[in-house]
């Protein structure tokens, strides 16, 4: 997954040793280089410098990572002293990867998620993924149908809740998402269960009637943690999505889908960049157990 990234790094870390090495001849005379009194890369011969930010920037860019962070990382390579180049990098994208972290499994019970997103992202699956994960850990959770609107959507998630067999708080379709969503929490109220999992129907950010309505069910069921489920395979527009659904309902964390098909593995570093939210889960394939939690060091092992 982040296979090329790792390789578009190796490349400009060789490239880096190559160009501060002391010429041999030189090195033998015990003459000092001018590389020697050099210890930034910016202060590499103009022409060497550009060549491997160039590079650099385009295969980050081609790989997803978003031009804002393409820039960052250029200005981190440039400052850095060539020996220290990997340490300089680690810590940036440590930066980049840890915003604040939030615990989905501290709260008041019925800890309540409600999971957003554009359509076909994989909501309704990462839902059903991080029920299976939770029961795992011995808690109790209910499901909202909150999807009235797309067509199969219902037996949709009453297939997952029947598999996983946990009860599924349902209304029919075209009726009020957040009324479903009340009800489930109630319903967790009553039974005492750990978690209410609210799924939600797939719109478009630009969709102002739907975004609306996408504010009744958050003002409605108040819940702990709005996750936006983001697919890697979009890319920039997965960004995109970050920014304006944080803006619009405000988000508490995001998940990313599709990581095993995402050859680029540059949406991870751009929507964690962009919207200073932290990624929970990365999805991982299509069963409940290809559900990963996000590690940013594991991640920053595969890339540098
Ligand atoms: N390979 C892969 N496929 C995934 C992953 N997550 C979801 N999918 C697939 O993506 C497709 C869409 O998933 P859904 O969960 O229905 O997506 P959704 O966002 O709920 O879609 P709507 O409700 O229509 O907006 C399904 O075929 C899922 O199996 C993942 O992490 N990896
Ligand atoms: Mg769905």
């Amino acid at each position: 997954m982040l296979g090329r990234l790792k390789s578009i790094f190796s490349k400009v870390k060789k490239t880096v040793d190559k160009e501060t090495k002391k010429p041999k001849e030189i090195k033998d005379k015990k003459k000092p280089s001018i590389l020697t009194k050099l210890n930034i890369i910016k202060n590499l011969e103009k022409t060497k410098l550009k060549k491997i930010l160039d590079e650099l920037e385009e295969g980050l860019l081609t790989n997803n990572v978003a031009y804002s962070v393409t820039e960052e990382l250029k200005k981190t390579i440039k400052e850095s002293k060539p020996k220290e180049l990997k340490k300089t990098l680690e810590k940036k994208l440590k930066e980049i990867l840890s915003a604040d972290s939030i615990d989905i499994y501290k709260g008041e019970k019925p800890i309540k998620i409600m999971f957003i997103g554009v359509n076909g992202v994989g909501k309704t699956t990462t839902l059903a993924k991080l029920a299976s994960h939770l029961q795992k850990k011995k808690k109790k959770v209910v499901i909202a149908a909150g999807d009235t609107f797309r067509a199969a959507a219902i037996e949709q998630i009453q297939a997952h809740a029947d598999k996983l067999k946990i009860n599924l708080i349902k209304h029919s379709y075209g009726s009020d998402a957040a009324a479903v969503a009340f009800d489930a929490i109630e319903h967790a109220k009553a039974k005492k269960l750990d978690y209410v999992l609210i799924d939600t129907a797939g719109r478009s950010h630009a969709n102002e009637d739907l975004m609306r309505e996408l504010e009744k069910v958050k003002r409605v069921s108040k819940p702990d943690f709005t996750i936006l489920v983001v697919d890697s395979l979009t890319g920039n527009d997965a960004v995109d999505q970050a920014k304006l659904f944080g803006e619009k309902i405000g988000i508490d964390g995001v998940i990313l889908t599709k990581a095993d098909a995402d050859e680029r593995g540059g949406a991870i570093i751009s929507v964690a960049h962009e919207t200073g939210k932290p990624i929970l889960f990365l999805g991982t394939g299509q069963e409940y157990k290809d559900l990963k939690e996000f590690n940013a060091d594991d991640i920053i092992k595969q890339i540098l």
